[in-house]
């Protein structure tokens, strides 16, 4: 089967699978959140990124009907958290242009939350800077909505997009993921030391926590650490893995 009309029948056929990786704080290390990312499992027990799916998804409208099952799935995750004594986790979901600008999204997101009896901290979004450019006056009026119905909002891969500082004056978000990008050399390369600082000092002032993706080594957890940022992510504090996995590991903390 060719990889589109496969990719087709999977979604059709709920043939998915959500990891989860852990947010930590600092100066402790504790999970303070739980981000959910999608593969594709296949035959030989490989798992296909989403990186290599998900555009696909966005040209050709199948991300409705997945990003439906990802908020279904997040929901019912978030429900076991609760039940396994991990009271205020709240699971982070990835949100795509069109998903976004649908009439649905707010609307799918109440369901579930309702359905699985889920308090108000228990979902929030992560949204590009690329979803908010196009459609920007939609964009804004779903990021409000979504706001005043208690789903918090992450921006995410911050710096990457053609991030417009308006955007951080105007928009209601709560938190910044600064991109991989500048935390890969962040110990080492002055520029992107530089632009860290900055994004940090962004944030504090507009009382938006900031936190880093992709830290993979201590030097670059501590150099963030020692320059304010709030939070941590990255194969150094967790990979991301399924949640009876992680729920094996880890107990609620007090
Ligand atoms: O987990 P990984 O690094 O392979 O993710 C690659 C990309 O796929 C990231 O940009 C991430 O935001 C996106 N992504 C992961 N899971 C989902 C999902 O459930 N829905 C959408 N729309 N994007 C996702
Ligand atoms: O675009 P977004 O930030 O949602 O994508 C997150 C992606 O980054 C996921 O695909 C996840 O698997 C990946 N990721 C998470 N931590 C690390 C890390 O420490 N190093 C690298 N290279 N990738 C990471
Ligand atoms: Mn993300
Ligand atoms: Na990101």
């Amino acid at each position: 089967l060719h990889f589109a009309a496969s990719l087709k029948r999977a979604v059709k056929r709920h043939e998915f699978e959500m990891h989860f990786q852990p947010m930590t704080n600092y100066p402790d290390m504790r999970v303070i959140g739980l981000e959910a990312l999608i593969r594709w499992p296949q035959e030989d027990g490989t798992l296909i990124s989403p990186t290599d799916f998900i555009p696909i998804c966005e040209e050709s409208g199948l991300i409705l009907p997945l990003g439906k099952w990802v908020l279904n799935q997040v929901a019912k995750a978030s429900r076991e958290l609760k039940d396994a004594g991990f009271d205020n986790l709240p699971i982070s979901i990835n949100i795509s242009p069109t998903e976004l600008r649908s009439n649905d999204l707010v609307a799918n997101l109440r369901a579930v939350r309702e359905a699985y009896s889920l308090g108000n901290n228990a979902i929030h979004i992560e949204l590009t800077e690329s979803s908010l450019i196009e459609h920007r006056d939609k964009a804004v009026a779903v990021m409000k909505q979504l706001r005043s119905d208690g789903f918090a909002v992450a921006l995410d891969d911050f710096g990457t997009g053609f991030s417009s500082l308006s955007y951080l004056r105007d928009l209601p978000i709560d938190m910044l993921k600064i991109d991989q990008a500048f935390i890969r050399n962040v110990d080492w390369d002055v520029r992107s030391a530089t632009i860290c600082d900055a994004i940090i000092a962004l944030g504090k002032s507009l009382k938006i926590r900031v936190i880093a993706e992709g830290i993979e080594r201590s030097s670059q957890y501590r150099w963030l650490y020692q320059h304010g940022c709030d939070g941590a992510q990255g194969f150094y504090l967790g990979k991301p893995e399924r949640l009876s996995a992680f729920l094996a590991r880890r107990t609620p903390e007090k």
